[in-house]
């Protein structure tokens, strides 16, 4: 795949395939609907697998993700990106998780970092991370124990933060508007994709919407 970090950087649309909300048969050919819909970066989340289930998944679905061009990022477990050559890892809110997981990745893969305040985004841009996580924006079933942080500080966080950001939680269709009203640029979706009747029809209206609103 050509740079990586070029994709990463002019990517709008952030899919994530959540174990969740697909099953494990599923996993495939949830994976192509996505890609084929046009999500930009897709993330393997599997909360509760073990690293050697994560590792089976992700050489499951990377002949997919290669073959349509879409980065795949490994969600909290940098030794399994590393193991897979995944494009990208992205870690939680522990300290020095960037430092930690970019040596055991390498400089060919990116870290992302997930944040949830404007003081915690500001923070991962200086300690390195190649693109940020801001939310939750609204509450999501899909993190049920997060407080929502609404719109307000997306403005200022797009201000002081240089690394791309990607909005999410509780992003749909039908929010998208006031969340690009709000000063996004890139969004993070799950739960409306993985939920869609027709999940590659679902992205690509979500992206024409998403990227129409450029004009
Ligand atoms: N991380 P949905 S919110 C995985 O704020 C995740 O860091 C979040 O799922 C964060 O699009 C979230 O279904 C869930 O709301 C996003």
């Amino acid at each position: 795949m050509e740079n990586v970090f070029e994709k990463m950087r002019a990517a709008r649309l952030y899919g994530i395939v959540d174990l969740g909300y697909v099953s494990t048969c599923e996993l495939v050919s949830m994976t192509r609907s996505l890609c084929e819909g046009g999500v930009d970066l897709l993330q393997l989340r599997a909360k509760g697998h073990s690293a050697g289930e994560i590792e089976t998944f992700a050489r499951a679905i990377l002949p997919v993700t290669r073959d349509l061009g879409v980065p795949l990022v490994i969600n909290d477990h940098p030794e399994v990106a590393s193991e897979v050559r995944s494009e990208g890892v992205h870690v939680g809110q522990d300290d020095e998780a960037v430092a930690k997981a970019r040596a055991l990745v390498g400089s060919g893969c990116f870290v992302g970092k997930s944040t949830h305040s404007l003081a915690q985004a500001v923070a991962a841009g200086e300690e390195g991370a190649d693109y940020i996580g801001f939310g939750p924006l609204y509450a999501t079933g899909t993190k049920p124990d997060y407080v929502p942080i609404g719109l307000s500080d997306i403005g200022e966080v797009q201000r002081r933060v240089s690394v791309p950001i990607f909005c999410i939680g509780g992003v749909n269709e039908k929010r998208l508007e006031e969340v690009l009203a709000a000063g996004a640029r890139r969004v993070v979706v799950v739960s409306a994709f993985l939920q869609a009747a027709n999940v590659a029809v679902s992205v690509r209206a979500f992206k024409r919407h998403l990227i129409g609103a450029d004009c």
